[in-house]
């Protein structure tokens, strides 16, 4: 178990300013101009297969293929019983297929500036992270229903960042309805109707959704002063040759129930947006494809959101979010780990934990089971 640390000076901090111990996540602490966010930078991608077999390539990358009609009657309830394939989420994966991509591509990240620099770090990036975690940290000043534990190790300099399940998500996963167990599917079914192999071909909705098959984009970019590398899984690219480079060309897929009164259209924009423009926002992704379908599941109009338009398309909504506050709400978060975590060893966790109404806090963990960068990486990085 773990316990609270006292106050403890760290080598970027001297003994006369401590840390703080805990951070407040209300909204109007971050309402300041927005941060410096560059451009994220596709540095590779990798693919995960039928088997979740990791491959330092682009062989799971699907095509756009726009469909016929704007109300095209895609069933996505076809298939759940006798062509679908889930993944195992019972295997706790952690950063593992990121740690993978590091070491087959070390060379690319070192940086000539990193390598002159006084104080190198090993990878010359200050975090490690999945997209999926950093958009959990951008929408965490306008949550109110679900908190989050990240794990947190320093080795190299370098923080990295893992998500652990906590014990309401391990619950409402048990309690899941067969019904809602089906809707997780029809996302998937989505993405088969309007997504091929190849940018010649057609999609094929008589095939088997597997959901261990995978894109993953691996991205840098900074945040102010933190340099991140993160990964997120794409759906697609756009089929013209002639289509700017990744990120650039990355359309993600989304499914939602349609619109058909005012106050689902303001819960669309003050809920789902929000999750929407921080998960395609964080990697550089332009352009959602939604697809609005009924209470049985099937599609009945298809919409595109440019990310860049968001934030004009909520404008005139009362009581919204703001992308200021989830930026600098991360960006402090970044600061305050940074600030905590000093000591360079990839035994020692910060838990780092967070409910609604709450501030974050944290707790420490050495050699538990919270420790999460397996051997054969701390091997070879340490070598
Ligand atoms: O084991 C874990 N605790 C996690 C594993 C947590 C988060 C992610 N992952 C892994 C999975 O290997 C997955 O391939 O990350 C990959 C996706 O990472 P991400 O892009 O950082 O995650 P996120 O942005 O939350 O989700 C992107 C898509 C989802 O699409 P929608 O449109 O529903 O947001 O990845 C899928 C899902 O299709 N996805 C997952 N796939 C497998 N395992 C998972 C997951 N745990 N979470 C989301
Ligand atoms: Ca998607």
């Amino acid at each position: 178990a773990g316990h609270q640390r006292h106050r403890q000076a760290g080598p970027s901090t001297p003994p006369s300013s401590p840390p703080n111990q805990s951070l407040s996540v209300q909204r109007q602490l971050y309402e300041r101009d927005f941060p410096l966010y560059k451009q994220p930078v596709e540095v590779g991608h990798f693919s995960l297969d039928s088997e979740r077999r990791f491959f330092n390539d682009d062989r799971q990358l699907r095509y756009y293929v726009e469909p016929e009609k704007s109300c095209p009657n895609f069933n996505l309830r076809d298939g759940y019983r006798d062509r679908f394939i889930k993944r195992d989420d019972g295997v706790k994966e952690k950063l593992d297929h990121i740690l993978r991509w590091i070491l087959a591509n070390r060379s690319k990240l070192q940086s000539k500036e990193v390598a002159a620099s006084s104080s190198p770090c090993a990878l010359g990036v200050n975090v490690v992270t999945w997209r999926g975690h950093l958009t959990k940290l951008l929408t965490t000043p306008y949550e109110t229903q679900e908190g989050w534990l990240l794990a947190v190790t320093r080795m190299g300099g370098t923080l990295y960042i893992s998500e652990v399940e906590t014990e309401a998500a391990r619950r409402d996963q048990e309690d899941r309805t067969e019904r809602h167990e089906e809707m997780m599917y029809w996302g998937y079914k989505f993405e088969q109707y309007t997504c091929a192999d190849d940018a010649h071909s057609l999609p094929d909705p008589g095939g088997v959704v597997n959901t261990n098959e995978a894109f993953c984009t691996v991205v840098q970019t900074r945040l102010a002063e933190h340099r991140l590398l993160f990964s997120g899984e794409v759906d697609c690219r756009d089929k013209d040759p002639k289509a700017p480079p990744p990120p650039a060309c990355y359309i993600e897929m989304k499914t939602s129930l349609e619109i058909s009164t005012p106050k689902q259209r303001s819960n669309f924009h003050r809920f789902k947006l929000l999750k929407w423009w921080a998960q395609s926002f964080l990697p550089g992704v332009p352009r959602i494809v939604a697809g609005f379908r009924d209470h049985d599941g099937v599609v009945v109009s298809v919409e595109t959101f440019h990310i860049s338009k968001i934030s004009q398309l909520i404008k005139n909504e009362t009581n919204c979010w703001k992308p200021t506050v989830c930026m600098n709400f991360c960006c402090d978060f970044l600061s305050f780990v940074k600030s905590i975590v000093t000591e360079d060893n990839p035994r020692e966790v910060h838990l780092f934990s967070w409910e609604p109404h709450r501030d974050v806090t944290y707790s420490i963990h050495r050699d538990s089971q919270y420790s999460f960068l397996p051997d054969w990486y701390i091997r070879e990085m340490t070598s």
